[in-house]
This record gives structure tokens, sequence and C-alpha cells, in this order.
């Protein structure tokens, strides 16, 4: 079994590094793979870049290239729902791309024909990560998140967003992973923790708290790596 192991930036994975102990470094089209083995399974960790294009071919190539079977996404969001503070754990259940539009041609935001609006996760690994959260004695909200290339940082386009896809929060990659894991049929897994609230004051609220919020996220993915292995 190999599991793929996932962020953005490098601040979203360097805690999941550094739990690997040894790992190997490979260098493959245009970005660094670590590969390891954490208690006896095969993992494969990356940050891809940020944004939807580096995103896809990160996912795609942990698939396609280093034979990934499963993929869990790690890092930060901007928060959408009011009730999601900073440092708050969120699990998307359905993802969307806010950002692709042919609305011009009557169609909804976010679809493009042979496409769907919303790509749904894994259930299985979903139900698991509530399995997590309950012993860890830690909340974790399921929702929706949506995907663009935009760092949001404006009150008007967060609410637009969280209008038109019913969205808690939003980020650069998840969405784009979902649709290479779906078409692939790799079961997937996008966790969040809140850095900001994709506000005015979104950048400084990001800068402060990337690191803790990625550590946050960080150290939950790999208790759900730890409980995957446990029920193999
Ligand atoms: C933003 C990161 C990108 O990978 C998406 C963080 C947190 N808050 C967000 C928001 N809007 C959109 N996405 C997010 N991640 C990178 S921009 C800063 C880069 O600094 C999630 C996310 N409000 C690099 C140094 O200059």
């Amino acid at each position: 079994m190999k599991i793929a192991i996932m962020g953005a930036m490098p601040e979203e994975i360097a805690p999941i590094l550094k739990k690997l102990h040894n790992y190997m470094s490979v260098e493959y089209a245009g970005n660094t793979y670590y590969e390891a083995s954490y208690k006896g399974v095969d993992v494969v960790v990356a940050y891809s870049k940020i944004g939807k294009v580096f995103s896809t071919l990160t996912a795609a190539t942990m698939i396609e290239h280093f034979g990934a079977q499963k993929l869990l996404f790690s890092g930060v969001a901007g928060a959408v729902s009011p009730e999601l503070r900073v440092g708050d754990l969120v699990v998307a259940n359905k993802l969307a791309q806010h950002d692709l539009d042919i609305t011009a041609f009557g169609h909804p935001f976010g679809y493009v024909p042979g496409g769907s609006v919303y790509v749904e996760a894994d259930k299985k690994l979903i139900a698991l990560a509530k399995e997590v959260a309950q012993e860890m004695g830690q909340p974790l909200k399921e929702g929706i998140i949506a995907t663009g290339d935009q760092f949001v940082a404006n009150e008007e386009r967060k609410n637009f967003i969280g209008e038109t896809f019913g969205a808690d929060a939003l980020e650069m990659e998840g969405g784009s992973v979902a649709v290479v894991c779906d078409a692939l049929e790799i079961p997937f897994f996008i966790l969040r923790a809140i850095s900001d609230a994709a506000d005015m004051d979104a950048s400084f609220s990001f800068d402060a708290f990337l690191e803790t919020s990625a550590q946050i996220s960080a150290e939950f993915v790999m208790k759900m790596i730890d409980k995957i292995i446990e029920q193999e």
C-alpha cells in the first residue's frame, strides 16, 4: 500500500517530513518528491506549489508515476463560514472550483460540460477522520471547500463564494486534486486548518498563522495515517 500526502507550500509538509525521519528525495517533473516507509507503509510526500495547475500536476504524478493508492492533502485555508476560527479544522465532503466560469452560456458557476460543479471526497476517509477527531477530542467540521486561483482577501468575493457554492472554507488546490483523484478512482481526503478569514486582513492573518495552522492540519493527517495502517 502506498499513500500520498500532499500540501501546496513547504510549510504545509514540513511537519510531516519531520515525523518521517528517514526519507529519500526524488526529483521528477520539475518538483521534489519524498519517499519513505512509515510504520511499514510506503508514503510519498510533496508540496505542489500554489494553485490548481501545480496541484493537478503533483496529484497526477503521485498517482500515475509514484503509484499512490490513496491521497491525503494537508494545509491551511481561508474561512468562509463565520463559525470557523483560526486553527479550526475543516474536512471537505465535496469541493468546487469557484473561478471556473462559462456562465455566459447559461451554465452554473463551477460547471463545464463533462464535469460537475462538485466532486465528492471519500466517505470512508471522512468517517475515519471523525473517529480520529473523537479520540483526540479535537473538533472537526465537515463542509464544502471552494478552490480557485486567487488568494481571497476581499469580503465581497468571499461572500459570493459562500453564497454560490455553500462553501465553508476556500483555498487554491483542493478542487483540482479532487478532480484528478476522482478521475483516477483514488480515494482522497482534503483537510485544512483555518489561517485567515479571506477578508481585508487575510494576508496578515495568513502570515501570522500559516505555520501553526499547517502544523495542526499535519498532525491530524498523521493520526489519520496511523488509523489507516491500524485498519489494514
Ligand atoms: C496562499 C496559499 C495557497 O496555497 C492556498 C494558502 C489560506 N487562505 C487563503 C485565502 N485565499 C485562498 N487560499 C487561501 N492556501 C498563498 S499566497 C501567499 C504566498 O506567500 C490556502 C489559503 N484567503 C508566499 C511568499 O510570498
